[in-house]
């Protein structure tokens, strides 16, 4: 796969593609990962890359053409996905990211300041938000996309395995953890994890995601596919 991002802070990109499993995903070459500096597509002589809003109004607003020169510079083919971070998108989740991780070229514009002129979206494909919070621009958003997105990819996990058995994968939360020591501050950990007996700790875990999942995320509980035996261990919750 190979993933291009527009921005006007390239810098900003510098640190986290260059550490930990998207470092491993780049020198395996299961991944090529260009920024690209927008104000590299202006052709004035103040390179401009924003202006005020039309009908007036608070901010500034990226200017069209330098976007679209640099879409049109990068883009492959028919088969390319352009994204467009903003607040206005459709809100990012797992389902979303396993569709962009299916594309031959991403390309992701990290919107910025108030937006982008509207005419740009007509080269986008997906405008996507990661939530209902406000962040002062789309980068942030982008560097989400791209680690969502490049752990999903065949042979980044050590396999899709561990990908697929995610929480949102399997649609539960994942239940507690422990490692050493056996007893900490006078907590010990639970019983079952050191009897060795593989079928009961199955199940315990399993039973840990079910109560974590409906006290903290009960939306979650109606997607899930559950057994027989976790409708019977939900509905005991309950008394
Ligand atoms: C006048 C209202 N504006 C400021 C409050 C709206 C606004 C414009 C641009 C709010 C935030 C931003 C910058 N944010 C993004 O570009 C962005 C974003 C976000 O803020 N939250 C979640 N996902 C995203 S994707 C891009």
């Amino acid at each position: 796969m190979r993933i291009d991002i527009l921005t006007l802070f390239p810098s900003m990109f510098v640190g986290p593609f260059d550490t930990s499993m998207l470092k491993k995903a780049k020198d395996n070459l299961l991944v090529e990962i260009y920024v690209h500096d927008i104000r590299e597509y202006t052709f004035d002589k103040h390179r401009v890359v924003d202006d005020y809003p039309y009908g007036g109004g608070p901010g500034m607003v990226m200017k069209a053409e330098p976007i679209y020169t640099a879409i049109g510079d990068i883009k492959k083919d028919l088969r390319t996905k352009v994204v467009l971070t903003t607040p206005q998108g459709r809100v990012y989740n797992q389902e979303l990211a396993w569709e962009l991780a299916r594309t031959e070229q991403l390309i992701i514009i990290a919107g910025h300041y108030e937006g982008v002129d509207e005419r740009v979206t007509e080269l986008v494909d997906e405008e996507i938000s990661i939530g209902d919070y406000v962040l002062t621009g789309g980068e942030i958003p982008a560097m989400v996309l791209v680690d969502s997105v490049v752990r999903l990819l065949p042979g980044v996990l050590g396999g899709e395995e561990a990908a697929e058995d995610d929480s949102f994968a399997t649609g539960l939360l994942e239940g507690p953890q422990y490692t050493r020591p056996e007893v900490f501050e006078g907590m010990s950990v639970p019983e079952v994890l050191l009897s060795g007996h593989h079928a009961n700790i199955a199940r315990w875990r399993r039973e840990q995601a079910l109560r974590r999942t409906k006290e903290r995320r009960p939306d979650l509980l109606e997607k899930a596919i559950l057994s027989q035996q976790d409708i019977d261990f939900l509905k005991k919750l309950e008394d």
